[in-house]
């Protein structure tokens, strides 16, 4: 029986359909259906006497409140997830036989979800963390979970101690201090005595950790996977996610600011993007490697703190995802979906990586306690759109009515349905990899070297992201209490650069490293630079600042130029309302300087005019202007701005178009916006 792999990729929202309840449509009625005439007062023995314990419609009420949290997720509790489809561009039949891939044009709903790691369900997003990044695909042969980091490796190589990463990261136990933040004792104790973490940290202390966007991130399966042909043949397997905007991040200063003007920034402008029909694109890329070659790496391909180089094993891009659709209900949908690295589907398979083996115990172990029961799969969010069928029955929340006598296997009454399908019918058979060995608690020598890598990173980094990296761990290592554990952590890290913990050394207050051998390695890898990445205008957000009497004719050409090229523009002026421009022109304000801030924008226009209280009006833009000056930002400022620039911090340089009339396309200024940053602005002169 051939699948027919062309599934509708609206089969998926089709499916949640049929649940989804238009309450706003009807009468209140209880749960049981009752229409309900009173839902201000409880029923009461006068208006002045006690409540009623009859009062059923109360106490329904209540208990269902009462009960209406569940446990935050152990880790990724904060993120954000929107539906979309993935569609692929090239053909992987030659080295898996995974359905969805197999057919370009092929579509298939996914729902995926973004978040960071150690914050609690209500922290701040622009914190410095990984981001998760974890995809369900609804496929035709079962849910296929991908679920990665915007980080391609991680900080230990055994499951095993992934307790003891998670609680040396979360807030302090005895005092549940700092909130979504690794710098604190207790992480870099954690990282200068387990020192598999280098090379995580250095990408965890780079500018990757601080986002720009969920949009602007590369995803990574992190795992070395298996593709699996039809004739049975393997290939090892790394996944990759490409921004269709590229790879960028905000500045650290930058990204603490926005964490109290707009805690929800990332969520907001994953959600605003996609209501306002910018969708999200990454392209899917993997890295293939044949089995012979499993072993001519002077890394372990099975060590989840190793890098395969895009340089020695290109990514080949086979299809992309396109994120289009919000959700109806934040819980039903984001706070409900149980991601699990173990749900695949025939033709991709599991390596040996010790890191990955651990976590296929612990993702429905979680769901256990965090969705209440076993048939948290029952959920809408997370029923597959293929039929399922098995024997497995009851348990709390039990949704699906299983009709007939039998519930076990063999059986004869029914005939042994539900019966286990062959390979050859989509059965999924693991993939039969030769195994030999004493059983050991212990760590291949081949997973010792937790340097080079870490090194090959470092030898990547332009100029300003290695600043960047100096400034975060002098930050980080600055923020922990215990001298012992700071020295312990930068004489770490001069394994890596010599001259970088020498730096650090001196900002934290310890003695410079010198018993410490730096790493040999010399390689690097430009893939991983985001200086290296796509620069596009599309979707960023451009804050004009302007008054009444502005000139029109800077204005106009230059909302159409930016618009044009795809950018958001928001309006900024003292106050809502219109304003007018001295030929007559109108405009309609979108945000106050009271309202919106500097950090919440990618770049900025200076336009100025007469404002009702002008002194403050012109230090509250020069305020603005000196934020987004300090951020690197492009500023562009119209001729008749000129009195108010010079009020600013703000020099000719890189990045800062004064006196700026677009025309046309605006080349100088969309590429201005295109760039995200300026780093070789020189902030302080
Ligand atoms: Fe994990 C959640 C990614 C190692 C145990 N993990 C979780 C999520 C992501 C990742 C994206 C959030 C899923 C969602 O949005 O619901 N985790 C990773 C990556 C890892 C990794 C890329 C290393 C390569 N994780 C890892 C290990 C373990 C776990 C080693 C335990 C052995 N992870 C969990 C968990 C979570 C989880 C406790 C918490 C909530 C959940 O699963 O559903 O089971």
């Amino acid at each position: 029986m051939k699948k027919d792999h062309q599934v509708n990729e609206e089969s998926k929202n089709k499916q949640l359909e049929t649940f989804r309840a238009r309450d706003y449509e009807h009468s209140m009625t209880t749960n049981q259906g009752l229409k309900i005439s009173e839902d201000e007062h409880s029923l009461k023995a006068g208006t002045r006497g006690p409540t009623l314990m009859e009062d059923f419609h109360f106490r329904e009420k209540m208990t269902h409140f009462d009960h209406e949290r569940i446990p935050e997720r152990v880790v990724h509790a904060r993120g954000f997830a929107a539906h979309g489809e993935f569609e692929v561009y090239e053909s992987m039949k030659k080295y898996t036989k995974a359905g969805f891939l197999q057919e370009p044009g092929t579509k298939t709903p996914v729902f995926t979800r973004f978040s960071s790691v150690a914050g609690s369900k209500g922290s701040a997003e622009t914190v410095r963390d990984a981001r998760g990044f974890a995809v369900k695909f609804y496929t035709q042969e079962g849910n296929y979970d991908l679920v990665g980091n915007n980080i391609p490796v991680f900080f230990i190589q055994d499951a095993i101690k992934f307790p003891d990463l998670i609680h040396a990261v979360k807030p302090e136990p005895h005092n549940e201090m700092p909130q979504a933040a690794s710098a604190h004792d207790t992480f870099w104790d954690f990282v200068a005595n387990n020192q598999e973490s280098a090379h995580m940290v250095m990408w965890q202390m780079s500018d990757r950790a601080i986002p720009r966007s969920f949009r602007m991130m590369e995803g990574f399966g992190v795992h070395t996977y298996r593709f699996v042909n039809d004739q049975g043949e393997a290939h090892f397997v790394k996944f990759h996610w490409k921004p269709k905007l590229g790879a960028h991040s905000l500045v650290w200063d930058e990204a603490q600011k926005i964490n109290g003007k707009d805690p929800d920034f990332h969520r907001r402008d994953l959600w605003e993007s996609i209501e306002n029909g910018n969708f999200v694109e990454f392209e899917l890329g993997v890295q293939l490697l044949e089995e012979k070659d499993e072993f001519k790496f002077d890394f372990d391909i099975l060590d989840p703190t190793k890098l395969w180089p895009e340089e020695d094993i290109p990514v080949k891009i086979i299809g992309k995802m396109t994120l289009n659709r919000n959700v109806d209900n934040v819980f039903a949908e984001m706070e409900q979906v149980a991601f699990h690295p173990g749900s695949v589907v025939p033709g991709i398979d599991f390596s040996n990586d010790p890191l990955l083996q651990g976590r296929l115990f612990s993702y429905t172990d979680t769901q256990l306690i965090r969705l209440g029961g076993p048939n948290f799969h029952e959920l809408p969010i997370n029923r597959p759109v293929c039929p399922f069928h098995n024997n497995q029955r009851d348990g709390y929340g039990r949704q699906t009515i299983n009709v007939g006598q039998t519930h076990y296997h063999n059986n004869s009454l029914s005939n042994n349905k539900p019966d286990t399908a062959p390979e050859e019918d989509g059965g999924y058979v693991h993939y039969q990899e030769k195994v030999e060995g004493r059983k050991v608690q212990a760590r291949s020598d081949s997973f010792k070297d937790h340097f080079s890598q870490a090194r090959l990173f470092w030898n990547s980094m332009s100029d300003a992201e290695k600043e960047h990296i100096i400034a975060a761990f002098s930050f980080e290592i600055g923020k922990v209490n215990d001298m012992n554990v700071r020295k312990q952590a930068v004489d770490m890290f001069a394994n890596v650069d010599m001259n970088m913990a020498t730096q650090v050394a001196d900002a934290v207050g310890v003695e410079a490293p010198t018993d410490v051998t730096q790493s040999s390695e010399s390689k690097s890898s430009p893939a991983l630079s985001q200086e290296n990445t796509a620069k596009v205008p599309d979707t960023r957000t451009v804050a004009v600042l302007i008054a009444d009497q502005f000139d029109d004719e800077a204005l106009e050409p230059f909302l159409k130029a930016s618009l044009d090229a795809g950018m958001t523009v928001n309006i900024v002026s003292e106050k809502f309302g219109k304003l007018t421009g001295k030929n007559g022109a109108t405009v309609d304000v979108d945000e106050t300087l009271l309202t919106v801030h500097s950090v919440l924008y990618d770049a900025l226009y200076v336009v100025g005019g007469q404002a009702k209280q002008q002194q403050k009006f012109d230090a509250d833009v020069a305020d603005f202007v000196n934020e987004a000056y300090m951020h690197f930002k492009p500023i562009g400022s119209a001729p008749a701005a000129e009195g108010l620039m010079e009020k600013t911090k703000v020099k000719p340089g890189p990045g800062i178009l004064m006196d700026l009339k677009v025309s046309g396309e605006g080349e100088q200024w969309v590429e201005a916006v295109a760039h995200h940053r300026f780093w070789d602005r020189n902030i302080y002169a």
